[in-house]
């Protein structure tokens, strides 16, 4: 955040590359009204109102004009006004039909459009602004300036100079004339905001109503902030943020701009903070979110009373039955349904909102949702009842004014005919297919470039790319195809190294480098390959295996973290926070990083949230431990071989045994977009001439892999190598800052006549055409975000991400089983919990 906040400075021109963009707020005039308006003209002229129960949700102009307003009480409504004419509400068909007619025209026109709400979407019009100003220079503004009660002319003054005043005098021509076919096209009037971010746009889009259209300057951000009544009317303030910070004694917008960042924090992450502060200056980065379909659809039922078991089932049947309908509309499968009650709390005169999901097994829709059978409509109900059970206790009185259905999670059916299991099943070739690369030395290429786009075999690839990804569900991580992370990639960058340590052959902790190996400068040849004669096997007999899992990292990681604490933590203002968003191994990012290209790898991940960072474990269940256990001896020895080289490598002695335990690691801080990462990556050796003691990045480091000899005639496997060993050891060392890869290419008996040696840079272009890096680094921000959205939602909880499937990656919270042992529901031992700035805990 920048000091201008820090201090609780307004913000009153922030920095100009903040006002590039260009976003409109469209939001139709009383929505519901309107609708009905054109579906029966001869209401036009009348004061009409929609009623849905006793309630006047909406009301049109007329009647507005008379005195009736939005949300009235029906009862209240007609006395005001007796001649109101009402109209029933209650079914949303038409409404629906329209919202998407209305954003379908704004979505002919760019495809960068959000749907907020059934009458609400920002539409980011920067690129087409770009090209109103190319073909018709500068023109007069449409519209309204915010502040000015009438339309103004270009005499404004511009103390920016950033170019933000002519984009937003041509976004509102933009503005003018999406309205204008928006109304020729569904016969609706909508109004619009014009403004550099969807905050501004949002808050002056009502400004002037009804159809009618206003442009906000990044010069009267001060004004159009404070002149809001209070700070719950800035949007994504909602009742609870604002109820605590009102016990902060914050109400006003003022306040918020004003209030120390420490006391902030008190209540709130640091996250959050950021956003209350820069949302109170009007800021507002967030981007314009492509909407696809609804994330979910569903219905409710209010009522003053209800408080027997026959009466909930019959209104949860009667919702289930229509919200069948709507998802025989919609198309997609729903993985989850929630369920919600009020209850109404007679001492409080107060009714509260609960709800309870669950997700439903796929077996329920064998046909998709076209045809839904008895037997699945009663397990439905059957898990309504159950979920509703869970909410209300039954054997006591109970008041219910609400009940509602939803399914909230939509994806779109598998392939007909086809099962991924089965498929996975099949294609086992390419798991056990290691690859090769000089052949691009010698050759200038790869044999796979030969082939046409047509020539390439069905596969993992092709079932995957025909099939159709939705947005993000609430919490299913759905895995896009590549072409959906082809964006600006964000930056990905190792913030510096902060210190290290070393685990010997017991597999002890030490707090120093004396693991870190150096290798042997003649294998470091630029040129080419190098011709060598290793061979593996010697002094087999002596060598020690592994003998700790994976997991096992991140203790020590742990362990440096307690040994470093004072290093790592935020400032002096909050001395029990560490300044860092996610510790984890590199392991898990990379898994992330490798999804959209490896349709075939399936994993876990845990998480937790602990003092304002979150904990993320590659997590493996009692059947993978198990699995590994049972390796083949053939796996073992090809691991050990690795180690050999390695050893070799380092100017070791061949002869002697080598002790697989050892390892040695950095412990580095990384930017992944706007997070920060620790991680721990495993450094194989540096090289000694650039190594320097007190290095802050890896620079000096070389990762060092063996890998079997690919056959170059066989186009398949120097496929596969190019497209998962290249992309692996890419992700790697670009997580970590490793500049280079040395290879050793083994025969299957374990001799090495040949290395390689590659830059960490150079591996995407030898890869072109089957992985790009941007893709990699897209989806790992885009997935951390989601973690991180997930967790922010229970922070209390243990989390777990799964990748089901080659698109989903299904989000749970791990029961919770209090004292239990580290493992399968933990992530974080208790000694870390306990030890974790405990002397200040005390002071
Ligand atoms: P709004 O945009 O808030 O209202 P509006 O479009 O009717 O009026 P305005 O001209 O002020 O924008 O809401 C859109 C629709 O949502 C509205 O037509 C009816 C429905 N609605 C409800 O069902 N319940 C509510 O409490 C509100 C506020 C709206
Ligand atoms: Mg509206």
């Amino acid at each position: 955040m920048s000091d201008e906040l820090e201090s609780g400075g307004e913000g009153l021109l922030s920095p100009p590359h903040t006002h590039q963009r260009t976003i409109l707020h469209l939001d139709a005039d009383c929505f519901y009204a309107q609708v009905e308006m054109v579906r029966q003209p001869e209401l036009r002229d009348k004061p009409l109102g929609i009623k849905q129960k006793n309630l006047v949700v909406t009301c049109n102009y007329v009647a507005r004009s008379q005195g009736v307003k939005k949300c009235m009480w029906l009862k209240e409504a007609m006395e005001v006004l007796p001649e109101l004419v009402l109209v029933d509400g209650s079914d949303l068909t038409h409404y629906r039909h329209f919202s998407t007619q209305i954003s379908g025209v704004a979505q002919s026109l760019t495809h960068r459009v959000e749907r907020l709400s059934l009458d609400e979407n920002f539409i980011d019009v920067t690129d087409l602004v770009d090209e109103y100003m190319n073909a018709t220079g500068s023109s007069d503004i449409e519209g309204h300036v915010f502040g000015d009660k009438e339309p103004v002319s270009m005499d404004l003054v511009d103390p920016c100079g950033c170019g933000c005043r002519e984009r937003l005098v041509a976004g509102s021509l933009v503005a003018k004339q999406l309205r204008e076919q928006i109304l020729k096209e569904t016969g609706i009037t909508v109004c619009a905001g014009i403004a550099h971010n969807k905050l501004l746009a949002k808050l002056v889009s009502g400004y002037h109503k009804p159809n009618q259209q206003t442009v906000v300057f990044p010069w009267q951000v001060h004004n159009v902030m404070n002149s809001l009544p209070a700070a719950r009317s800035i949007p994504g303030i909602g009742s609870t943020t604002f109820s605590i910070l009102k016990d902060l004694g914050i109400s006003t917008v003022q306040e918020l701009q004003d209030v120390p960042l420490k006391l902030l924090r008190t209540k709130f992450d640091s996250e959050t903070c950021s956003r209350l502060k820069e949302v109170s200056n009007g800021i507002d980065e967030t981007s314009v979110k492509k909407s696809g379909k609804a994330q979910s659809v569903g219905l409710e039922d209010a009522f003053t009373k209800v408080n027997s078991v026959a009466e909930v089932k019959v209104k949860y049947q009667i919702l289930l039955e229509r919200l069948l309908k709507l998802l025989k509309e919609d198309g997609r499968v729903p993985v989850s349904i929630r369920v919600s009650v009020r209850k109404f709390d007679l001492a409080k005169r107060f009714g509260h909102r609960e709800t309870r999901q669950t997700s439903i097994p796929s077996s329920l829709f064998p046909d998709g949702v076209n045809n839904v059978g008895e037997n699945t409509r009663s397990s439905l109900m059957k898990t309504v009842m159950g979920l509703f059970q869970k909410m209300v206790d039954t054997s006591k009185d109970f008041h219910l004014t609400l009940v509602g259905v939803a399914f909230n999670k939509l994806i779109e059916r598998v392939r007909e005919g086809k099962d991924i299991s089965s498929f996975f099943g099949k294609r086992t070739r390419e798991e056990t297919t290691e690859t090769l690369m000089s052949y691009y030395h010698r050759e200038g290429r790869f044999m796979g470039e030969r082939r046409g786009r047509g020539e390439r075999g069905r596969g993992a690839s092709n079932f995957y790319y025909d099939r159709r990804v939705d947005n993000h569900g609430e919490d299913v991580f759905l895995v896009g195809k590549p072409r959906e992370y082809r964006q600006d990639p964000p930056i990905v960058q190792p913030l510096g190294v902060i210190g290290c340590f070393s685990v010997d052959e017991d597999r002890t902790f030490g707090h120093d480098r004396t693991l870190l190996k150096f290798i042997e400068p003649q294998y470091l040849t630029r040129e080419g390959k190098t011709k060598v004669n290793i061979d593996l096997n010697r002094g087999w007999g002596k060598n020690s295996p592994y003998t700790a899992m994976g997991e096992n990292s991140s203790l020590n990681l742990y362990q440096w973290i307690l040994n470093n604490s004072e290093t790592l933590v935020d400032s002096d203002d909050t001395p029990t926070r560490l300044d860092v968003d996610f510790i984890c191994m590199r392991r898990c990012l990379i898994q992330i990083m490798k999804m959209p290209y490896n349709v075939k790898e399936r994993w876990a991940m845990q998480a937790e949230y602990f003092r304002g960072t979150i904990y993320l474990v590659c997590y493996a269940s009692p059947e993978d431990l198990e699995q590994r256990k049972s390796e083949p001896p053939y796996m073992k020895k090809i691991a050990m071989w690795g180690h050999k080289f390695e050893q070799i490598m380092t100017g070791g002695d061949p002869d002697e045994g080598v002790c697989a335990n050892e390892e040695f690691r950095c412990v580095l801080k990384v930017k992944v977009d706007n997070f920060s990462c620790l991680l721990a990556p495993e450094v194989d050796c540096a090289d000694p001439e650039l190594f320097e003691e007190d290095f802050k990045d890896l620079s000096s480091f070389i990762t060092v892999k063996c890998n079997r000899e690919v056959d170059t005639a066989d186009a398949f496997k120097v496929e596969c190598f190019r497209k998962f060993m290249l992309n692996k050891w890419w992700a790697q060392n670009k997580l970590s800052g490793i500049p280079r890869v040395v290879v050793g290419f083994r025969t299957e008996e374990g001799q090495i006549y040949r290395l390689e040696n590659y830059d960490t840079d150079e591996l995407p272009t030898l890869a072109k055409g089957l992985w790009e890096p941007r893709v990699s680094l897209n989806i790992l921000t885009s997935f951390l975000a989601f973690v991180k959205k997930m967790i922010m939602e229970a922070p209390e909880a243990v989390h777990r991400f799964e990748r089901q499937s080659p698109i989903v990656i299904r989000h749970s919270i791990v029961p919770s089983v209090r004292g239990a042992a580290e493992g399968p529901i933990k992530v974080l031992p208790d000694w870390y919990r306990e030890q974790l700035f405990s002397p200040l805990d005390q002071e």
